[in-house]
């Protein structure tokens, strides 16, 4: 009830109204009726002067209640909740701690006066959900801090933190000390004054220079990919300009409702809960503690290694890079160096930021060095023998209770752990290419991987900012296998006839950052070169293109050519002419291909092969499946990942195009898996059938 989520107490001729919703002072219907009720209250108490609005727990309210969104509303909304208090005659203050976010900036956005902790944050990252502020946001900030400096805030929905608030005018304060003791000391001092009170709906946005405001939204939606909201959330903006308070809220709340209601960010919202949803792992309670980890040793300075280090260093945890070969070691550093370099150059870091980075690496090339470690990564190439040979080495040389991490990208992780004297130690942290950009860490956990090491690894990889989804033993885990399924279908559709870009096109023109060849050419072609001759396995096309020394970008040219300095990929009639003639060879005949053919037959094979994980166990959840994509793949986010959007095509329609397709050229291994063939039975999705 209300009264349990928000309640009141006076502090000398304040009142202090606080809510106490957990785990984020969600502003769902309880709190929204207790906030109403309470502030009404004070506001005809003769006894009360002022009010305070601050909350218990962790944060200030941290939003509305995402999981109200599509359900019938309850009054009061929101938007009436934030009138009462601005209409107030006694001076509002909001305390602000934690991450007042959304619904909440814009509740303390309604108060005439906001203090925070120095700790605190604000935003509006609605954007991010695929929404725009819809409680007046777009409409207040740009009143009180101005158009242009509104747009970033809005369109970009990044969190500001509480000092640089201050600065931009936001927030009135930052409070050293007890938070609720300085909002009461500055709702004193307000109603003392007795002058008028600020409220952002009263004012005009300050006059606006119209080139600057067009060039910063220019700006800011060219890195939007398409996605409705950002040029929405850009265009309420502007409207805080050219309307009346009145118009431009109502504008606001129009396309609010409209965005809420669409495709985007129906799969945006079911993105942020699948993140959350992909850190409850079965036999890791709450109970279980992870172990300490001070010092991280990365083993191997390639590639690999060096974004690894980079990830953990800039988070702040001491790392040892260790290579046996200290020219590699030499030059792992030189390319680390040169990356931080670079982020400052385009201000993505301070100095400051990256000499203390650096400060926290230690290279050497001593394998001994392991001994200091708390938790071991090793990166080093992807073979069996070697990884073994390492494994039994560490299990001789670091200290009881370190964590034995391999960043194998498809080796079994069993057969690792099987040869050290600790298999419950042992653990696969699989990063994605570049290590110190990509945000997703498939955590692999082995059948004999404890679940203390279990939760280290995802405690230590979320330190270093990265997304971490627990998936079981299998060749490829979960992304790569899902990518080789689409990969096989790669070759044949080639030696068909379609050519790479529109291959490439398929994907990109979904919302794909990248096709899968402009990718493999950015990666590099040598690696998977390299484990085909391993396996033994061909791939008549892609191995052609390698023999002739084209290893992608590198080499400035692959599947495609590339100027110098550009990484742009050009179609290039050279190899146009390789695949016919291999095709020739092949005996293969050459037909047109459609758009809807080349992106199902990229995109339903690797939806198949995500349900056989789920069969086998081997991916927990299909959100989970949807987690790995959108932050290890590129997947847009607007799609809500490859199983949430199976259920939107339909698990029928999907079995069907795939019974069709093996029989059209012969391929079993492309028939739907037997989950496929349930969901299509029953008319199912994997959504309900997780719910089930
Ligand atoms: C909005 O405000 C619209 C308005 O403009 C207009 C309205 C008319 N609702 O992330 P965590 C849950 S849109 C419901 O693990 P952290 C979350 O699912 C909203 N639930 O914690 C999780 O549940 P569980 C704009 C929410 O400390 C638990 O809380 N606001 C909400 O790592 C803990 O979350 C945002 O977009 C919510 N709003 O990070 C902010 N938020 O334990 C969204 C969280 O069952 N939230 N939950 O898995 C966040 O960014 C982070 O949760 C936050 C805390 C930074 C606050």
């Amino acid at each position: 009830m209300s009264e349990e989520k928000v309640a009141m107490r006076m502090v000398g001729r304040v009142a202090v109204v606080e809510s106490d919703n957990q785990p984020v002072n969600a502003l769902g219907h309880a709190v929204r009726k207790g906030l109403f009720d309470n502030v009404s209250a004070a506001a005809a108490d003769a006894g009360v002067d002022a009010i305070v609005i601050a909350c218990k727990g962790r944060t200030f309210h941290a939003g509305a209640d995402i999981t109200e969104f599509g359900k019938p509303p309850q009054e009061p909304g929101l938007v009436e909740v934030i009138e009462l208090i601005e209409a107030c005659e006694k001076p509002v203050v909001a305390a602000i701690h934690g991450t007042a976010l959304g619904g909440g900036l814009e509740l303390a956005l309604g108060c005439h006066f906001r203090v925070a902790v120095p700790s605190a944050k604000v935003g509006l990252p609605e954007v991010k959900l695929g929404l725009l502020p819809g409680a007046g946001g777009t409409q207040r900030l740009p009143r009180l801090i101005g158009a242009v400096a509104a747009l970033e805030p809005i369109v970009k929905g990044d969190p500001i933190p509480a000092p640089r608030a201050a600065e931009l005018g936001i927030i009135d304060a930052v409070a050293e000390g007890d938070l609720v003791e300085a909002a009461v000391k500055m709702a004193e001092a307000k109603a003392a004054e007795g002058g008028p009170l600020p409220r952002i709906s009263q004012m005009r946005t300050p006059p606006t220079d119209m080139e600057a405001f067009e060039a910063e939204a220019g700006r800011l939606l060219s890195r939007s990919r398409g996605l409705k909201a950002p040029a929405t959330c850009a265009q309420t903006v502007r409207n805080a300009i050219t309307m009346s308070f009145a118009d431009g809220t109502a504008q606001e709340r129009a396309l609010f409702a409209e965005l809420r209601d669409g495709p985007e960010s129906k799969a945006q919202r079911h993105a942020f809960f699948a993140e959350r949803e992909a850190n409850k792992v079965p036999g890791v309670t709450k109970d279980v503690k992870p172990r300490p980890v001070n010092r991280i040793a990365v083993l191997g300075a390639g590639t690999m290694g060096g974004g690894i280090t980079m990830s953990f260093a800039s988070a702040g945890i001491p790392v040892t890079i260790i290579d046996l070969n200290p020219e590699a070691l030499e030059r792992g550093m030189g390319v680390i160096e040169k990356n931080y370099r670079n982020t400052q150059r385009r201000g993505g870091l301070t100095e400051a930021q990256v000499d203390a980075a650096l400060a926290n690496i230690t290279a050497s090339s001593d394998f001994d060095s392991v001994a200091e470690a708390d938790m071991v990564i090793e990166a080093v190439f992807e073979n069996m023998d070697l990884k073994k040979k390492i494994f039994k080495d560490l299990d001789a040389k670091c200290k009881p209770g370190c964590v034995l991490a391999s960043n194998t990208s498809t080796l079994d992780v069993d057969e690792i752990a099987a040869v050290t004297s600790r298999p419950e130690d042992v653990v696969g942290m699989h990063f994605f290419s570049p290590a110190n950009v990509m945000r997703l860490l498939e955590i692999v956990r082995g059948e004999k991987t404890a679940p203390d090491v279990l939760k280290t690894a995802m405690d230590v990889g979320k330190k270093g900012g990265k997304i971490p989804v627990v998936v079981g033993v299998c060749y490829g885990f979960v992304g790569n296998r899902m990518l080789h399924a689409r990969g096989a279908q790669i070759e044949p559709m080639l030696l068909e006839g379609a050519s790479p870009s529109e291959i490439d096109g398929a994907l990109t023109k979904f919302g794909m950052a990248m096709g899968p060849l402009a990718m493999s050419d950015m990666a590099g072609l040598d690696v998977g070169y390299r484990i085909r001759q391993e396996s033994g396995r061909k791939a008549p096309v892609n191995d052609a293109i390698c023999e002739m020394g084209r290893f992608g970008q590198k080499t400035g040219k692959g599947w495609y050519l590339y100027e110098e300095g550009s990484r742009r990929p050009i179609p290039d009639p050279e190899i146009d002419a390789l695949i016919a003639r291999v095709a020739k060879e092949q005996g293969v005949t050459r037909r047109e291909f459609s758009e809807q053919e080349i992106f199902e037959r990229l995109m339903f094979p690797m939806i198949n092969e995500g349900a056989k994980t789920l069969e086998e166990g081997v991916a927990l959840r299909a959100s989970d499946i949807d987690v790995i994509y959108l932050y290890g793949y590129g997947f847009p986010v607007g799609q809500g990942g490859p199983m949430y959007y199976a259920d939107q095509v339909g698990a029928d329609y999907i079995c069907e195009r795939l019974d069709h397709y093996a029989d059209v050229t012969g391929t079993e291994s492309l028939r739907p898996c037997a989950l496929m063939r349930k969901l299509a039975a029953e008319k199912s999705t994997f959504a309900a059938a997780k719910a089930a």
